[in-house]
């Protein structure tokens, strides 16, 4: 089984930055797009470890407020709800979706292993025309937990009726490669960027720069 994480792997979400360009008077927006991201995981991490969890919705939403208050910035109610529902119609990194067609002769059983919300899930990845491409979505709101939660990645597994070392967790985020290869499953890292992986941990046992390469190392 290969579990794709959604967002930052399958679809940008530093793109929402062409939208806060249209509602806010300062050049950065990807500066904001990038703060809304960091405390939008930020919050993941925290709730979890609280055991407070609120849906990823709510943690957008907030982590969006978070970011703004903390640059000073202002929105209407209606272009945060706006903002919010932007979330849902990220595009998809131009590589995946060959990528996907292709990786399913390198694992029959492809499915989508997210923080989002089922809801958010099905219309983000519909929105992005990837929907199709997956037997399964399996969503962290099922466990109350976020990832790097070993229970998020337990869950996936108990979904599919394997082992968790029989899914090959394929992710951007340095923190979900580990959080996955610690609850036993294999990894592989998507580096679209060429950044360091995190140094909390070994680095992962297989990195890509896009999916596109990920299909061609599998399928070999
Ligand atoms: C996801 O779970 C980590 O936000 C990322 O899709």
């Amino acid at each position: 089984v290969l579990a794709f994480d959604l967002y930052g792997t399958l679809v940008d979400p530093i793109a929402i930055a062409d939208q806060l360009e249209r509602v806010l008077d300062r050049a950065d927006s990807a500066a904001v797009a990038r703060a809304w991201r960091a405390r939008q995981i930020d919050y993941t991490f925290r709730l979890t470890i609280m055991d407070r969890y609120r849906d990823f919705g709510w943690v957008t939403a907030r982590s969006l407020d978070d970011a703004l208050a903390s640059l000073g910035l202002q929105l209407t109610a209606e272009a945060r709800a706006d903002l919010v529902a932007g979330y849902d119609q990220l595009p998809p990194f131009a590589d995946v979706a060959p990528a996907l067609t292709a990786l399913r002769a390198a694992a029959p059983v492809l499915i989508v292993l997210s923080n989002g919300s089922p809801e958010m899930i099905d219309r983000c990845l519909r929105n992005a025309g990837l929907r199709a491409h997956f037997a399964a979505v399996v969503s962290a709101d099922d466990v109350r937990a976020f990832k790097p939660a070993a229970a998020v990645y337990q869950h996936a597994a108990a979904e599919m009726g394997v082992e968790t070392g029989a899914i090959r967790l394929v992710s951007s985020n340095p923190f979900d490669v580990i959080g996955a290869g610690t609850a036993g499953m294999k990894t592989a890292w998507c580096n679209r960027t060429g950044a360091a992986f995190d140094t909390i941990a070994d680095p992962p046992e297989l990195t890509v720069t896009d999916l596109g390469e990920l299909s061609r190392v599998l399928t070999r």
